[in-house]
């Protein structure tokens, strides 16, 4: 049978294995320098590639996954912004809901949108818990879902936001900072998240150098990702 990203994941977790995914915004990527950006990728350590923006336009995430995979083996996960982002041509789906936002939109309505496709299109599809926490910046994440994030302060809150995504069945958590964040999750979140949590945990926004992403790691991350620092500075990925 062939072995799940989910079950990569959770295989890793339980090996003390730290996986790293670089995130792909299909809006601010450039077509004629993919294969040149993939190549970075596959000389680094990266586990998985992310895909995925706040707004992108219709078709262009799967275009981006069909020329990303012709130059790579490294599995791709669609992180979506929203259900017109879903493609089975990628390896893998966060089924994400916005547990930290009280908007219906982003807590089921997208995901009910997205159903007619995934019964189309089977693909493996990994339930998320994401919540999106304040990283000092005005994210789009905030903007497109019209949620405010949870302050780095409401430690218990989000811990106990965690475990409750756990109960309802999410099979993975998603800390989440903003893209470009000012501060990433703080390691007393991650600590005790992860403390709460038995599923494993992705750590993103504003981890953009060694220390940051070692924190992460080191306070119960599984799993971190890095978008706006590999945008910047392609060739980050060899001091990590
Ligand atoms: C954003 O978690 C990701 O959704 C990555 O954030 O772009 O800040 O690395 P950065």
């Amino acid at each position: 049978m062939k072995s799940s990203i989910l079950q990569d994941i959770i295989c890793a977790k339980q090996n003390q294995k730290k996986l790293l995914a670089i995130l792909l915004d299909p809006d601010k990527l450039d077509l004629l320098e993919i294969q040149n950006t993939v190549e970075k990728i596959n000389n680094s350590h990266a586990d998985y590639i992310f895909i995925g923006g706040s707004t992108v336009a219709a078709g262009l995430t799967e275009e981006c996954v069909l020329q990303i995979k012709m130059h790579t083996k490294i599995p791709i996960v669609i992180f979506p912004g929203d259900h017109s982002q879903i493609t089975k041509k990628a390896d893998a789906l966060l089924f994400l809901s916005l547990v930290s936002g009280r908007n219906p939109e982003y807590l089921i309505e997208q995901q009910i949108k997205s159903v007619p496709y995934l019964i189309k299109n089977p693909m493996e599809i990994i339930p998320t818990g994401y919540l999106l926490i304040d990283g000092g910046t005005h994210t789009s994440t905030q903007k497109v879902s019209n949620t405010e994030p949870i302050a780095q302060t409401e430690i218990e809150l989000i811990a106990d936001t965690s475990l409750a995504a756990e109960y309802q069945g999410k099979q993975l958590i998603y800390l989440e900072a903003g893209s470009g964040a000012k501060t990433p999750v703080k390691k007393e979140i991650i600590q005790s998240v992860s403390k709460n949590c038995n599923i494993p945990i992705i750590v993103g926004g504003g981890l953009r150098d060694k220390k940051s992403i070692a924190t992460a790691f080191e306070s119960g991350a599984d799993l971190v990702v890095i978008g706006t620092a590999f945008e910047k500075n392609s060739n980050i990925l060899r001091t990590l």
